[in-house]
C-alpha cells in the first residue's frame, strides 16, 4: 500500500463525540450518536495492564473500566478510574489474548466538572513487529516499537462547559490484539484534571 494511501485510510477514521451536559446526565448513560455502555463486549474478557502513572487513591481499580458497571452519579470516584490528583495522567494496555477485527472503541466518562472531558491518544497492535514493546512509557513513542496511531481523542470544549457525561467513539480500527490508551489531564489550572473513566466498550466487527 503506498503512503498516500495509508495516510488517506488514517482520516477516514470517524471519532464521534457525544455530550450529556450536567442538567440532564443520569445514571442511564443515553447518547444521541453513541450507544450506551455495555456488559457483554470484547474489552470484558480483555487483560487491563498498567503501564505508566499512578491511579489516584481514590480511583476504582481499572478493571472497573470494563465490568459494565456505571456511576450512579455524577461523582462517583470508586465507580471511575482516574490517574493521581496533580499527575499528567498515564498508560494502560488492554490484550484480547488474539488478534481480533475491532469496529468500535467507545469511552465514557462522568464527572461535573473539568474531570468530564476526555482527552487520549489511542494506538493499537497485532503484536508481530519484531521490535514490539508492549510497555512503552511515557517518553517512548509508541509508533516506534510496534504501535499504530488510530486516533487523538478530545471533547474538550472551547467554551468552557466542562462537566457532565461524556462519550468518544472510533471506529473501523482493523485487526489488532492489543490496546494502548495514553491518557492525558484535561486542564492544568489546577490538580483536577484526570478523568473519571466509567467504561470503556470494544465492539468487534
Ligand atoms: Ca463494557
Ligand atoms: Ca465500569
Amino acid at each position: 500500500m503506498s503512503s498516500v494511501v495509508k495516510l488517506l485510510l488514517l482520516f477516514l477514521l470517524v471519532v464521534v463525540f457525544d455530550h450529556n451536559p450536567n442538567s440532564v446526565a443520569n445514571r442511564e448513560f443515553k447518547f444521541k450518536n453513541i450507544a450506551s455502555p455495555s456488559k457483554d463486549d470484547a474489552a470484558s474478557r480483555a487483560k487491563l495492564t498498567l503501564i505508566d502513572g499512578d491511579l489516584d487513591q481514590g480511583s476504582a481499580e481499572l478493571a472497573a473500566l470494563t465490568d459494565g458497571r456505571l456511576p450512579r452519579d455524577e461523582d462517583e470516584p470508586g465507580a471511575n478510574v482516574f490517574f493521581r490528583a496533580g499527575s499528567s495522567g498515564g498508560r494502560f494496555r488492554m490484550d484480547f489474548g488474539s488478534v481480533i477485527d475491532i469496529a468500535q472503541v467507545n469511552t465514557y466518562s462522568w464527572h461535573p466538572n473539568s474531570r468530564g472531558p476526555q482527552l487520549y491518544k489511542l494506538y493499537a497492535a497485532d503484536g508481530s513487529d519484531p521490535n514490539f514493546n508492549p510497555d512503552p512509557k511515557r517518553g517512548v513513542d509508541p509508533a516506534s516499537c510496534g504501535w499504530k496511531l488510530i486516533a487523538l481523542v478530545s471533547t474538550i470544549s472551547d467554551r468552557g462547559e466542562d462537566g457532565g457525561q461524556y462519550a468518544a467513539s472510533v471506529s473501523d480500527l482493523g485487526r489488532h490484539r492489543y490496546l494502548l490508551f495514553d491518557i492525558y489531564v484535561t486542564e492544568l489550572y489546577d490538580n483536577w484534571g484526570n478523568t473519571f473513566y466509567s467504561e470503556i466498550d470494544v465492539i468487534r466487527k
